[in-house]
């Protein structure tokens, strides 16, 4: 299998609010650079860099209005005398309007933000972009008739909605190559998200799309980040009800409870026959990760790879979250083993 992978991610390191206290992000440059090691390692196939795409690409699945934001927002933010990451501190709740986008940076980064996880530094944008490029580049490997393909992606992008960034995504990868499918004349494409959190901002792209299917395993949003979406009553809107699929499961769940839910959610993508399917590959799952509750161990991740495989259609991976500790390389190709053991 190819993996796309690019150094430019290192140009995004930002801090986030621990315990109240400003400091380094979880979502670290290292973390890239730990899968591109253990791909090398065990030389699961050539590492190819991303090739560059249009704009366009992404505005089908973001407004062009939350775009220009990321485009702008350092420049904007340095314009008011400022020099440390730009993180909102203000946000549209409830009765407050979401009519008006504010001038100032300061309201837009609120208005296009839902939560202070995604901070905006000078070379922000230019990693968040080869991160999307990286998600096309994956797509173009299989329509060019690879059986599969590793988007190597950092930073990630399954928090990311049509309008807002959040949990240290900007562009929704995974959602972008999903749409860039669709716009080249796919009529099933399908996304099952197994990252830890739940992939809210994919599940608000194609929330009222019958042509993209998205299903999510991840931790009870009653306990668990974004604690406000990812319920199993989420079952799409208008044309696309029944095609959104949440499956929330309690804290400590072992590889027992969640292979069945597996099984379960790739039973259903299969009946939906998707001509494409995007894997959202969060390996935060994994029982040592700091800042999640499940408890996989490394092993269980092939048998991941092995049951998405019986979905049978073409299939992107795409990097998402999965956190310092040095196992999220084997964690991560363990999955890409175990889809590949299933082919000939
Ligand atoms: C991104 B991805 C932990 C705070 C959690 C945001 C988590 C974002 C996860 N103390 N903040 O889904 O792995
Ligand atoms: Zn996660």
């Amino acid at each position: 299998m190819f993996t796309v992978f690019s150094d430019s991610h290192r140009l995004h390191h930002g801090t986030e609010l621990k315990d109240g206290v400003l400091k380094p992000s979880f979502e670290q440059p290292s973390r890239a650079d730990t899968v591109r090691d253990r791909v090398r390692h065990v030389g699961l196939g050539e590492i190819i860099a991303p090739r560059t795409f249009d704009r366009a690409c992404y505005v089908n699945a973001h407004s062009e209005r939350y775009v220009s934001f990321l485009e702008t927002a350092w420049s904007e933010w340095t314009a008011t005398g400022r020099t440390h990451d730009a993180l909102p501190l203000v946000w549209p709740v409830r009765d407050l309007s979401n009519e008006h986008v504010p001038a100032f940076i300061d309201g837009k980064l609120g208005f296009f933000a839902m939560d202070a996880g995604s901070p905006i530094t000078s070379t922000t944008w230019e990693a968040v972009k080869t991160s999307a490029d990286i998600a096309l580049t994956g797509l173009s490997l299989i329509n060019e008739g690879q059986n599969s393909a590793f988007a190597l992606c950092r930073p990630p992008g399954h928090h990311a909605a049509r309008e807002y960034m959040g949990g240290y995504c900007y562009l929704n990868n995974a959602a972008i190559a999903a749409q860039q499918a669709i716009t080249q004349g796919a009529k099933r494409v399908a996304v099952l998200d197994v990252d830890f959190h739940h992939g809210n901002g994919t599940q608000n792209i194609f929330y009222d799309r019958h042509d993209v299917m998205f299903v999510s395993l991840h931790g009870e949003p009653s306990v668990s980040y974004p604690y406000y979406s990812g319920f199993s009553s989420e079952c799409g809107a208008g044309a696309g009800e029944g095609f959104n699929l949440n499956y929330p499961l309690p804290k400590n769940t072992t590889w027992q409870r969640y292979e069945n839910a597996l099984i379960h959610a790739c039973r259903k993508l299969k009946d939906f026959a998707p001509e494409l399917l995007v894997i959202s590959l969060g390996v935060d799952t994994f029982k040592d990760d700091p800042i999640s509750h499940f408890l996989l161990e490394s092993h269980d991740f092939f048998g991941m790879g092995e049951i998405i495989a019986t979905v049978g259609a073409p299939t992107l991976f795409v990097m998402e979250g999965g956190y310092m500790v040095d196992e999220i390389g084997i964690n991560a190709v363990n999955v890409l083993h175990g889809y590949e053991s299933k082919q000939h």
